[in-house]
């Protein structure tokens, strides 16, 4: 695994950590470390995207992700007109209200272009879509 990616790795999992201590704030005794094991699997590499929703149209129309890694799309609908994320295809379908903030989070286990759209009618045709361009897992 080149380097850059392992050190983004680490950061997202201090990041996993940080949010699990605050959870487990008020139970009586932390968990011993678990003892890793040398066979151990990496830890998946989370992508992360902000996507937003205007009147008509995405703000980004090209994502580019890995295939076999966690994605994980927050979408918000900065338009005063409702909005749907769609990806066909992977079977992804958001509905967002004006003002509203979703996260979305799938895996990918197929390089390819998938296109995402908005499903409401017309929004597509008037410039709500957009293609993920999903790469091999080593790029
Ligand atoms: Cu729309």
């Amino acid at each position: 695994m080149p380097k850059h990616l392992v050190n983004k790795a680490a950061t997202l999992a201090s990041g996993v950590l940080a949010g699990c201590a605050m959870l487990l704030a008020g139970c009586a005794a932390p968990a011993p470390a678990a003892t890793p094991t040398p066979e151990a699997t990496p830890t998946p590499v989370v992508q992360e995207v902000s996507l937003l929703a205007l009147d008509m149209y995405w703000d980004i129309e090209r994502i580019e992700a890995r295939a076999n890694q966690p994605l994980r799309i927050t979408l918000r609908n900065d338009g005063a007109l409702d909005h749907n994320f769609e990806i066909l295809e992977l079977e992804v379908s958001v509905f967002l209200s004006p003002g509203e903030t979703r996260v979305v989070e799938f895996i990918v286990d197929r390089q390819g272009i998938f296109h995402y759209l908005c499903s409401i009618p017309g929004h597509e045709e008037a410039g709500m879509a957009g293609e993920l361009v999903v790469g091999s897992q080593d790029e």
